[in-house]
């Protein structure tokens, strides 16, 4: 394996191109006309443009990516997360055109993504589930009968789900009937199946997860778990690795289990099992057969590159340790930086990056997928970067989290990181007490402040204030001037500021 074509855009993209340069392998890159100026785009060894900004007219067109995999002489494929990185056609379309698929077989991607297939096939591997059904209910009379069985409340989910589509708390026998036909209709309409499924209502569990590496010689181990609680509308904001809440009895407990899983539907690649944790139980919910957004935590108490491996892994190495090999040590935090509101609902914020101030020193991280000059419109999803601390204890890695986050600047968009400056300071989340309710039993996390006394910007004299803005301006227009983008162009430039003054960067 020499080259990579990675199918995707973003932080995550330029993360896949940074393994890749490690590991020697050309990185070729894909665009949309929207990210003609992305980091992506500037950073790999090649790139080739797909189509307009709509990811159904560019990062999702299975045949423009083949036809540029063909074009670029590439030897595999890396799917990232999100876009066609769980679509089992897409993984089968890859490896029917000869190209290696950086990630499990289409047949794993394809029963995991079923998810009473997935609860028949854990359940029957000893896997412990939530208690209910593993059969898609035939109706609301259904419904009822197994509700009743199961005891109040319960949840009905859609069998093709995932993300809370199609979900419904169903607290009384009265309400089943109707909640079945709602959950269904919302399935059938999301999905296109409208087979849905019960289970126990856990009311007030942690979401935790466990990372998983497998190879093709049948070598399968976890690398420890990840707290994901703190999330709203299904989209998490801050991952940790350890869980403050897992003892190492427990953690084996999960682990094996999750390895289990793994083995059942013969598991090639970085994959994720998710549990939720309530009162000392665990049960399996769902398996991610991605890399996931927040795997740089895992990547810091373990020491171990996943996105690397992945690569190596594809390649046909095998893995070189065994489970007892694995040691975590100390404790990481990622914060998602997205272009969002905060204060105004979570709102998607647009705009160009007029400045970018990224934290340094020691136990910092930074994933990002933005530059200066950079335009951030309303095409993709509005994770701009990941900010990810590690420290020897979780509080020290907390506080270096508020640390990083005071130096973090960006100007152009309105980002999340004021909430997870507030998200650090708030006893709860400093103590450990977290479940999948956390933000909606601590709304004040999600209002604006008063402003400080006597900020810097409040301390600059006029003059300035106005020889800062020159120097921006100068900045920016150097930024924007792009370099040529289509095809192999033999420079090399790393950012737009280093493309505009690259000695091989030529107007488009
Ligand atoms: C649950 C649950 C409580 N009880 N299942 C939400 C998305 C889907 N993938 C699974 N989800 C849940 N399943 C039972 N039996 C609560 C959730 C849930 C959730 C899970 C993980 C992370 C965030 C969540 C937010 C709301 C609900």
């Amino acid at each position: 394996m020499k080259s990579v074509l990675i199918a995707n855009r973003g932080e995550i993209a330029v993360r896949i191109i940074r393994a890749c340069r490690e590991l020697g392998l050309r990185s070729v890159a894909v665009y949309s006309e929207a990210d003609r100026l992305a980091p992506h785009v500037l950073l790999a060894d090649e790139a080739y443009l797909l189509g307009p900004a709509p990811s159904s007219e560019s990062y999702l067109r299975v045949d423009r990516i083949l036809d540029v995999a063909r074009a670029a002489g590439v030897d595999a494929v890396h799917p990232g997360y999100g876009f066609l990185a769980e679509r089992a056609p897409f993984a089968q379309a890859v490896a029917e055109a000869g190209f290696r698929f950086v990630g499990p077989s289409a047949a794993t991607i394809q029963a995991m993504g079923d998810k009473t297939e997935a609860r028949t096939r854990m359940a029957a591997a000893g896997v412990p589930i939530v208690p209910g059904t593993t059969e898609p209910l035939v109706d609301g009379d259904d419904a009822v009968r197994v509700a009743t069985e199961l005891g109040f409340p319960v949840l009905l989910k859609a069998a093709a789900g995932g993300g809370g589509k199609g979900m419904r708390v169903v607290e009384e026998p009265g309400a089943c009937v109707r909640a079945f036909e709602a959950a269904s209709r919302e399935a059938l309409a999301a999905f296109g199946d409208g087979s849905v499924y019960v289970e126990k209502y856990l009311g007030r569990p942690r979401h935790i997860e466990i990372q998983l590496l497998g190879d093709a010689h049948g070598n399968v181990i976890h690398l420890g778990e990840r707290e994901c609680s703190i999330q709203r509308r299904h989209q998490k904001l801050v991952e940790e690795a350890p869980s403050p809440v897992l003892d190492p009895a427990t953690r084996a407990a999960m682990g094996e289990a999750a390895v289990t899983a793994a083995r059942a539907v013969d598991y090639q690649g970085a994959g994720t099992v998710e549990f939720l944790w309530q009162d000392g139980a665990f049960y399996f919910l769902e398996m991610n057969t991605r890399i996931q957004v927040e795997h740089p935590v895992t990547e810091l108490v373990t020491g171990i590159d996943l996105v690397q491996w992945q690569l190596r892994v594809a390649a046909g190495e095998r893995l070189p340790w065994s489970q007892d090999q694995v040691q975590l040590r100390g404790h990481a935090i990622e914060c998602r930086i997205t272009s969002e509101d905060p204060e105004g609902g979570f709102l998607p914020s647009t705009g160009t990056i007029r400045h970018l101030e990224l934290p340094g020193g020691p136990g910092v991280r930074w994933d990002g997928g933005i530059t200066r000059g950079f335009e951030v419109g309303l095409h993709y999803d509005p994770l701009l970067g990941k900010l990810v601390t590690w420290a020897p204890t979780r509080i020290e890695a907390i506080d270096r989290m508020a640390r990083a986050l005071d130096e973090f600047a960006v100007d152009g968009v309105e980002t999340s990181a004021p909430f997870h400056r507030r998200v650090m300071a708030e006893p709860d989340f400093r103590e450990g007490r977290l479940s999948i309710r956390y933000l909606e039993e601590h709304p004040g996390l999600t209002e604006a402040e008063t402003p400080e006394e006597g900020a810097v910007s409040d301390r600059l004299r006029p003059e300035e204030v106005a020889a800062l803005a020159a120097v921006l301006e100068e900045e920016s227009r150097a930024a924007l001037r792009p370099p040529r983008l289509d095809g192999p162009d033999g420079g090399r430039p790393r950012t737009a500021w280093q493309a505009a003054f690259h000695p091989r960067a030529r107007d488009v």
